[in-house]
């Protein structure tokens, strides 16, 4: 390939679009696609009146090349499992690659991977950028545009989630592969700006890239020295590539982001890397071309201007009348390039898969498992049923012995901690660490680096993988960036929450959360559990290994809490519908519900027996997921709430915020209003008035309130 320059383009003086396309020159097709990847751009910003004009105007070279001459990638089976992962951690350069995916015509797939009959990107979808409908949404969104690997925006996520993707290509090459059968060795290319370098979650991510040594990851920096405020000068000075050296990581210069040659040369060199993750540095120029614009913060988040885009137009020998124009041999080049490799490499893989099939038939079932997020049968037949016990468990613990038997039959359960695993009990015994040198293991040890664990745990998922990231409760405030994205792109990943209130007790109220519950209750989509013992731990394990499409959140605790005699209460199955009726009052209708989750059902347990023995009869609802309860049908809600009881109280060692949706706006919620304290558990829940006599108080007072107000 040769470098770019404008004045290597011929045929400027060609007014007209027919006269335009039929002057090019075989050896002027490249720049002929690249420009066509500016102005559809350019045009698609313009036509919608926003959006980032000047990164795509400046990377078309680079996302050119990457495509035509090394992404492992198949336009008609844009699923295949061991293509190469494309990332783009700038999502707001998201027109580069609907421009890419449109011109190397991409096929629309469904969910099962069957073909739409669509092109996953169509160029009306690219004249309705930003538009309801359009499968060009201002940032790539994962599961709405075929080919859009993963959902690109909130700087950082991107890179963070492509290390999730290099650990899980490397653990399906160690798990799946075998002499002759080699049917995983593929790599994740990741195109990162200033801000994502900036972002702290991309140091955790490529400091524990580093520390892997994972050499099928390749991440090219846009280094245009711009942001929205004007000059990185302001900013950022720091030398990106003694950081990266110092992670460990292979890094190269590429000084001319329109010199395709050494890009080439670049990304062959990434390529062949075998130890080490790499990092490009590509000094490019944003909005490239636009003659007032290039190299201006104004090229980065807004419509150039009708003036400015012809300008740019006629500095890259573009007719400049035209619009979203794709001339004449544009896609049949990348038809040539990426599409022609790219089905032979899938063809072969095909070929590979069948032998793979026919001498491997138990790991090839356990793949097809893992596309879709099934599970083998049984898989939970190692789930052990907990005998009553007074003084009981906590739940961390019996949530361990949980995870161990499903880990057991599910060999791709797999995760880690962020360097608290002897706390949060997440260790799966005798699986072995994923570790330098032993990509086969399921342990991860994620390191004090809480927002990168929640970006690889969504990088795995996206991978097939039932992935879990462990911390306590409080330090999922550094992980929620990650956690909301996981909602969003509707994929299932785990996370665990131990040390789930301020029961920790003595750490005191840096470490006790308090609006943690409700905060993460908050995302749409999220499916929370915080169970109230053994039994119920095991039922939420069993609803959380069902998702297949949406996050779960595992919230657990710390101190031990009984066992409750299922024969005396409800069956913990109950935990399926989120809420349920865990004890109703012998012979008398309740009347009052006391509404708890986790630690504080026993609370609720014991005010409840405590009434009864006084002759006032009362219901007893566990809760541990609103979500859940929130999906059951109307009939289920009002038997386990009956709308005529009015004298409700909530307990819930956490912020009271939310409870009133199900006790009424004059309802009583117990629970926390201010921070914590350090001190014994038992003393802290003393101290803050969450205990069974304030929960027996409260039932009384509300039943008189009831009675007042009917
Ligand atoms: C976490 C996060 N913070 C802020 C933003 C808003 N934002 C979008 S792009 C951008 C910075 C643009 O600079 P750069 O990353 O260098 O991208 P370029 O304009 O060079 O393509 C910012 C702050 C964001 N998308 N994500
Ligand atoms: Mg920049």
């Amino acid at each position: 390939m040769r470098t770019l320059e404008f004045s290597a383009v011929r045929f400027r003086d060609m007014p007209s679009k027919a006269g335009f396309a039929r002057s090019i020159m075989p050896d002027q097709i490249d720049k002929l696609c690249i420009d066509t990847i500016r102005t559809l751009s350019m045009d698609a910003v313009e036509k919608a009146k926003s959006g980032h004009p000047g990164t795509p105007m400046a990377l078309a070279p680079l996302i050119y090349t990457l495509w035509q001459r090394h992404l492992r990638y198949d336009p008609q089976n844009p699923l295949w499992p061991a293509r190469d992962r494309f990332v783009l951690s700038a999502g707001h350069a998201s027109m580069l690659l609907y421009s890419t995916l449109f011109l190397a015509q991409v096929r629309e797939v469904d969910p099962d991977g069957n073909a739409t009959g669509r092109p996953a990107v169509g160029l009306d979808d690219i004249e309705r950028f930003r538009q309801l409908d359009s499968k060009c949404p201002g940032h790539p969104e994962y599961g709405h545009t075929t080919g859009v690997e993963l959902t690109t925006g909130p700087l950082g996520q991107g890179v963070g989630m492509s290390v999730g993707l290099a650990i899980a290509a490397k653990w399906r090459a160690e798990h799946f592969n075998r002499p002759g059968l080699e049917l995983f060795d593929y790599r994740i290319w990741a195109i990162c700006s200033d801000g994502d370098m900036m972002e702290g979650v991309s140091s955790e991510a490529a400091s524990l890239a580093g520390h892997l040594g994972l050499p099928n990851l390749v991440w090219i920096y846009d280094q245009n020295h711009i942001t929205i405020e004007g000059s990185t000068a302001l900013t950022f000075d720091e030398d990106i590539a003694t950081r990266f050296e110092a992670y460990g990581w292979n890094v190269q210069h590429v000084a001319d982001a329109n010199d395709t040659a050494a890009i080439d040369e670049a990304l062959s060199v990434a390529a062949a890397a075998k130890s080490q993750p790499s990092l490009i540095i590509l000094r490019s120029h944003i909005g490239y071309g636009a003659p007032n614009k290039q190299d201006t913060k104004e090229a980065h988040g807004e419509a150039l201007g009708a003036d400015e885009v012809r300008a740019a137009k006629r500095a890259y020998h573009w007719p400049e009348d035209t619009i979203f124009y794709v001339p004449d041999g544009v896609k049949e080049h990348f038809a040539a390039g990426v599409g022609s490799r790219g089905a032979k490499l899938h063809a072969d893989w095909q070929a590979l898969e069948r032998r793979y099939r026919d001498a491997q038939p138990d790991l090839a079932r356990e793949l097809d498992q893992m596309r879709t997020f099934r599970l083998p049968d049984p898989w939970d037949a190692g789930i052990q049923n907990f005998p009553t016990d007074e003084k009981g468990v906590a739940t961390r613990d019996s949530a361990s012995k949980v995870l161990n038997a499903i880990a057991a039959s599910v060999p791709w359960l797999m995760g880690g901690a962020a360097d608290l695993a002897p706390s949060t009990k997440t260790q799966i015994s005798g699986a072995g660490d994923f570790e330098p040198g032993s990509f086969g293991g399921r342990n991860f040890h994620f390191g004090i680096r809480e927002h990168a664990m929640g970006t690889v745990v969504n990088g795995l998922t996206l991978s097939g993988i039932r992935a879990y990231g462990a911390t306590f409760l409080i330090f999922s405030d550094y992980m929620r960036p990650a956690i909301r994205l996981s909602a969003l792109m509707q994929i299932p990943s785990i996370f665990i929450f131990t040390h789930d209130s301020i029961g920790l007790g003595e750490d005191g109220p840096t470490h006790q959360p308090i609006e943690q519950l409700v905060g993460l209750r908050a995302i749409p989509g999220i499916v929370l559990l915080r169970p109230c013992d053994a039994n119920e731990t095991a039922e939420s394990w069993r609803v959380i290994m069902a998702l297949t499409n949406r996050p779960a959140c595992l919230v657990l605790s710390r101190q031990k809490l009984p066992t409750l005699d299922r024969g005396k209460y409800g069956p913990a199955r109950g935990v399926a519908h989120g809420a349920y009726i865990l004890a109703d009052p012998d012979g008398a209708a309740p009347q009052a519900i006391i509404i708890a989750s986790g630690s504080e059902v026993s609370l609720a347990v014991a005010a409840q027996e405590s009434l009864g023995s006084a002759g006032v009869p009362v219901r007893v609802v566990s809760m541990p997921s609103w979500e859940l309860f929130e999906a059951q049908p109307q009939r289920y809600r009002d038997s386990v709430l009956p709308p005529g009881i009015c004298a409700r109280v909530s307990v819930e060692a956490a912020s009271t915020i939310g409870w009133d949706r199900y006790v009424g706006r004059e309802g009583a919620k117990i629970g926390m209003r201010s921070f914590g304290a350090s001190a014994p558990a038992a003393d802290v829940y003393e101290h803050f008035g969450i205990t069974a006599a304030a929960v027996e108080e409260a039932v009384r007072a509300e039943i008189a309130r009831a009675r007042s107000q009917s």
